[in-house]
């Protein structure tokens, strides 16, 4: 018997191969989803049903190029990471206020050309906040310490004044006030022993010349950028080209609470700065007012050099503040602070005692650090430093 064999559909017409047009399958569904190259494709070149899309050509156009930013953010995606993987990453850390931020600054002065206008302007707000408060924290200190400041109408206007959060610069008569403050022997003896309440290392470098610095006409410099106090709250990764290579740097937030974020970058990062501040053997923490800032540093170095992930990496050690220690030898000894110091009062002396002690808790298995002894504010020594990091 034979069975009728019924006659063939006709064949579907042959679809022209289009280097614009691709299909792709979605992960959860057999869904066919085209994309076109932008203004590749024209309703002429193929009817709307070869697609199975019984729809009007603006609303393909509009799917279309909504599936195609879907698929370049994946293709993006695919990219950045490979550039991640390639790229060589270094991971900043320190204790608060060691001089993280104000390295990466220096980065930014002689690898990456500058800073970008918006970037002053929010400069300038922070150096207006830090002028401000450093002249108020001195004033509070004056009373608590029972100093005696006789200009009184300077001090209610410095302590009533409001910025309005953007100020690019403050009005004279505040200005006026500062400097007059500034020259006064109680706000003078205050600031000596600003190690006692936690006064930023900045304050003499602005209040000596608030005259100028403090207008709003004034034009920041790159060393009243690196001199600038923001402390940072998250971390932010910021990348400079160099000959071929895209570096990437990972500029933490120092402060205790903020640490616990740090050690999902440990794995993926190629190398460790470490920063400390040799100006913080006579300081407290700002987080934790009974804690010594080298102490704590100290501790946290030893934690960083024996992370598993961290210990086989190469690590760069700054002793930064130079300038700092320098000044405060003269009227501060480090015995008080480090009792088990017995060598002379004097910068270098003291500079390779802490140098020692963080190497101490170098990892059995580490490479050695590279040392360097750094003043990050000095903008031109920093160019030497800046070319031996990168
Ligand atoms: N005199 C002097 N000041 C410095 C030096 N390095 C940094 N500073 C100042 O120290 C302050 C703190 O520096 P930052 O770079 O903000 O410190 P950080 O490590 O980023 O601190 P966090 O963001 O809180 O973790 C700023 O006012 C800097 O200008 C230095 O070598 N000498
Ligand atoms: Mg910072």
């Amino acid at each position: 018997m034979t069975v009728p064999v019924p006659p063939s559909p006709p064949a579907p017409a042959p679809v022209p191969p289009s280097p614009s047009v691709r299909s792709v399958a979605t992960s959860d569904a057999d869904e066919l989803v085209v994309t076109v190259q932008p203004g590749a494709y024209q309703p002429a070149d193929r009817p709307l049903r070869d697609f199975g899309i019984d729809d009007t050509y603006a609303q393909l156009e509009a799917s279309v190029t909504r599936t195609l930013l879907f698929d370049r953010t994946i293709e993006q995606d695919r990219l950045e990471m490979k550039r991640f993987q390639e790229d060589p990453k270094l991971l900043i850390l320190g204790s608060g206020d060691s001089g993280k931020t104000t390295f990466l600054k220096n980065l930014h002065i002689h690898l990456g050309g500058g800073f970008t206008p918006e970037q002053l302007a929010l400069y300038r707000v922070q150096m207006i906040d830090n002028m401000l408060n450093g002249m108020r924290i001195l004033l509070n200190a004056c009373r608590t310490m029972g100093y005696k400041i006789s200009d009184v109408a300077s001090r209610d206007l410095v302590l009533s004044y409001m910025p309005d959060g953007k100020q690019q610069g403050l009005p004279m008569n505040v200005i006026a006030a500062i400097h007059a403050l500034w020259n006064t022997k109680a706000v003078y003896t205050a600031w000596k022993s600003g190690n006692k309440f936690g006064l930023q290392d900045n304050v003499e470098y602005f209040l000596d010349k608030v005259l100028t610095k403090g207008r709003p006409d004034y034009d920041l410099t790159p060393e009243d950028i690196v001199n600038i106090r923001h402390s940072t709250s998250s971390i932010s990764e910021t990348r400079f080209q160099y000959g071929k290579e895209t570096l990437r740097f990972y500029d933490v937030a120092g402060q205790r609470s903020f640490r616990k974020t740090w050690a999902s970058y440990f794995d993926s990062v190629n190398a460790v700065l470490f920063i400390t501040s040799l100006a913080s053997f006579d300081q407290q923490l700002e987080e934790e007012e009974h804690v010594n800032r080298m102490h704590d540093a100290l501790l946290l170095f030893k934690e960083i050099a024996n992370n598993p992930h961290l210990m086989r990496k190469p690590m760069l050690l700054f002793f930064n503040k130079r300038d700092i220690l320098e000044r405060k030898l003269r009227y501060n000894q480090v015995s008080t602070y480090f009792p088990d110091y017995k060598g002379p009062n004097e910068a270098s002396a003291v500079t390779e005692f802490f140098k020692q002690r963080f190497l101490q808790f170098k990892s059995p298995v580490a490479k050695e650090p590279i040392v360097q002894v750094t003043c990050c504010t000095d903008v031109k020594a920093m160019a030497i430093t800046v070319s031996v990091v990168s």
